[in-house]
């Protein structure tokens, strides 16, 4: 190129790419902008290129400061309007108006599940009567969960039907005593006082049971735990699960962990154990929570058989001690007079905020 061409080309092209970066309206027009005409591929360069090649050190001279003359106007008015854009930008954000008046979207809150409420309860008050808490494994060897607890091999308590067997010899627990069978082998020397609580499994379901379930389990050995221990651990508990005013009523029973074994009756609390009126008084005038009988069933217990102890890694010589055990569904369906205990595992909402 002559002088005189760099000298059009500038002209002409300055002219071009200054109208250019005035018309572009965004941050990305602005770059195409800026790539078109001061890229490396640009008119600019190409007549910086140029300059190079004149044959004289004036012709130079003179084209290079043209070129550095339309670099300099083009830079500045890149920066010009690159603020400009960018100012217009910040504008449009700050006129957007947000309406503060508007109703907030409530944050949905959690809260325990009934279940969860029922066992922390009788955790709660088990803690305060000394008992210390206890965990052990949901899939079970049948020693800790049968043999140790002297159900024999021929038990129908070990029955396919009513035992989820993992394999021959592993089940999924059916009772939270093995536990307290682990616990006896763990802590070794008396006193042992332990509470435990988890999930229980059987192959079993209608509208009050379900395949799996919650236990807390409760066991006390020492040098002279009484039945008359029992007793008063019971209506203690009872008293503070149930009200103040509930009575205990010990019915002879089997266990093949405990001897003597007992039901353990609490009175009706909604009739107060006159079984008549009350909260849940039918039509008759019946007590409909107790069926009428002013008591309702709601745990097992007993003084734990020599042979458990033994197993246990105990000297049932030398030690007594009793045991209980609760249905935390069965409590909970009773203290809110839940009817199916498949409420409580469906996770229904309309269910669950009711509590
Ligand atoms: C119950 C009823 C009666 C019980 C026994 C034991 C152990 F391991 F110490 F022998 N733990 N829990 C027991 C006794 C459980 O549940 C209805």
């Amino acid at each position: 190129m002559t002088l005189a061409e760099i000298e059009q080309l500038l002209q002409q092209s300055v002219d071009r790419a200054l109208g250019a970066l005035a018309g572009a309206k965004s941050a990305d027009e602005l770059e195409s902008c800026r790539v078109q005409y001061l890229g490396q591929k640009g008119f600019l360069s190409q007549a910086k290129k140029s300059v190079g090649q004149l044959p004289t050190v004036d012709d130079k001279k003179k084209a290079g400061k043209l070129a550095n003359d339309a670099d300099a106007r083009l830079g500045k008015a890149y920066d010009e309007h690159k603020q400009r854009i960018e100012a217009a930008a910040r504008e449009a954000e700050l006129a957007e108006r947000w309406d503060v008046t508007l109703p907030g979207r409530r944050a949905l809150r959690g809260r325990r599940h009934p279940l969860t409420v029922t066992a922390d309860d009788i955790l709660d008050v088990l803690g305060a009567l000394g008992f210390v808490r206890a965990e052990g494994p949901e899939i079970e060897h049948d020693w800790y969960n049968f043999e140790a607890l002297n159900v024999p091999r021929d038990h129908p308590a070990r029955d396919m039907q009513d035992t989820f067997y993992i394999d021959d010899d592993v089940v999924l627990r059916t009772h939270t005593s093995p536990v307290q069978v682990r616990a006896m082998l763990a802590i070794g020397k008396p006193p042992i006082r332990v509470a435990c609580y988890g999930r229980v499994y059987r192959n079993d379901h209608d509208i009050t049971h379900s395949p799996m379930f919650h236990q807390v389990e409760g066991l006390y050995v020492d040098g002279s735990v009484t039945f008359g221990d029992l007793k008063g651990t019971l209506q203690v508990f009872v008293e503070r699960i149930f009200g103040a005013k509930s009575k205990v009523r010990l019915r002879p029973s089997f266990f093949p962990f405990t001897e003597p074994s007992v039901e353990v009756d609490v009175s009706c609390f909604s009739c107060n154990g006159t079984g008549s009126g009350g909260a849940t008084v039918g039509d008759d005038g019946r007590c409909r929570l107790c069926k009428a009988t002013g008591w309702i069933e709601i745990m097992g217990a007993g003084m734990v058989d020599p042979e458990v102890l033994r197993f246990g890694g105990l000297d049932p010589d030398k030690l007594t001690g009793f045991a209980f055990g609760i249905g935390v569904e069965r409590v909970a369906m009773l203290r809110w007079g839940v009817s199916d205990i498949r409420l409580f595992f469906e996770n229904d909402r309309r269910f669950l905020r009711q509590f």
